[in-house]
């Protein structure tokens, strides 16, 4: 990675422009797509450095180049526990798209592990011949900077994929803590890879995952318990409330390439859904909503520090006896009152 400094300098640090990058991202230059990824990456630290509750220049500049492109993707998440294939499957799944023409990017959302992490390094070698086809761009993105961040670079980065003109955007994510769960709150299709066994299932309804899952899939069908955890997860999909679309349940053995194709029918069938139902507009707006209601958290959450300081009320309020409603109240009543003397930019 490069340490690339703020905002538009990080993008000139390539000797490209703003611009540059933006023509290079809409020809899906590999090297163009890592770094504007990067810049958003830095972007959200740079956020939580400034603390100034807006987004770092580059980053921001960019989406705001970018932005008019979007919407045309076909983003897919495909979530479930760690080890369960969802690399396996997405790798496959994939390679369908490939043998259809369309082109594919592949983003990994793993708060865990550190950028170059030992199991984003074993999905690397295992999508090693995805990695020599230009039709095909992977990527993995990590922890970095404030809460939050990796949910927002994430989503960034899908707005950036898809204007880019992939035709397929699928991002892995294991689906537990919550940068996770906005990441996949913010997709189109909700693929939920779960494998034989219960335990795996009790953990996908804790983490709030089950009730935004459009597609499951019981990858490892090969191993015994199949039928049991099938029978299971319809049942729990019988009492839940769905609405016009009931997701189906899969049985796939990705490490033999079976069940990828109806997996493909079904996320198709769920696109065509969406579309028709007018549902897909609707998760847009919902989408669009969860983005800004987080950036405007953030930037009160900011001004609130920059006008009053945050640590400092904080003790205060500690040491008074003050209740939380004080604290926020006289905080917020801060921010308030700095907008209306343009303290906050
Ligand atoms: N037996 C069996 N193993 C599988 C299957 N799919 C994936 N695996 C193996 O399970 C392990 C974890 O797979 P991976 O795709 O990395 O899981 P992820 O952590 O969910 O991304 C690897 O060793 C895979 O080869 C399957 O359908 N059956
Ligand atoms: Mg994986």
């Amino acid at each position: 990675m490069s340490a690339a400094g703020q905002g538009p300098a990080a993008a000139r640090s390539a000797g490209w422009t703003l611009d540059e990058l933006a023509a290079r991202l809409l020809e899906r230059q590999p090297r163009a797509l890592g770094r504007a990824i990067s810049l958003l990456e830095n972007g959200s630290r740079g956020l939580a450095a400034a603390a100034d509750g807006a987004a770092a220049p580059g980053a921001r500049e960019l989406i705001g180049r970018i932005f008019p492109r979007t919407g045309r993707a076909r983003v897919v998440g495909v979530t479930g526990p760690p080890g369960a294939g969802k690399s396996t499957l997405v790798d496959r799944l994939a390679r369908r798209c490939r043998q259809r023409g369309d082109t594919v990017a592949i983003l990994a959302v793993d708060p865990t592990s550190p950028f170059t992490g030992g199991a984003l390094l074993g999905d690397r070698i295992r999508m090693q011949s995805l990695y020599t086809d230009p039709g095909v761009f992977i990527r993995s993105m990590a922890t970095r900077g404030a809460m939050g961040g990796l949910a927002r670079a994430s989503r960034d980065a899908v707005d950036l994929l898809d204007a880019a003109g992939f035709d397929w955007v699928l991002v892995e994510t294991v689906g537990v803590g919550q940068d996770e769960v906005d990441v996949v709150r913010s997709v189109d299709s909700v693929v939920m890879v779960t494998v034989p066994g219960l335990g795996d299932d009790i953990q996908a309804i804790k983490a709030g995952i089950l009730e935004i899952a459009d597609v499951f899939v019981i990858n490892k069908a090969d191993r015994e318990g199949v039928e049991r955890t099938f029978k299971d997860l319809q049942m729990m999909l019988s009492i839940g409330d769905h609405g016009a679309w009931l997701p189906p349940v899969l049985k796939a053995v990705a490490t033999r390439d079976e069940g990828i194709d109806r997996l493909l029918v079904e996320v198709e069938r769920h696109r065509e859904h969406l579309v028709a139902s007018g549902e897909l507009a609707a998760r847009r707006r919902s989408h669009l909503r969860l983005r800004v209601e987080t950036l405007l958290k953030e930037r009160v959450v900011a001004a609130a520090d920059q006008v009053l300081g945050l640590d400092r009320e904080i003790e205060r309020g500690f040491a008074s006896r003050l209740d939380p409603y004080q604290v926020a109240d006289r905080l917020f009543s801060g921010v308030v009152d700095a907008s209306r003397e343009e303290l906050v930019p």
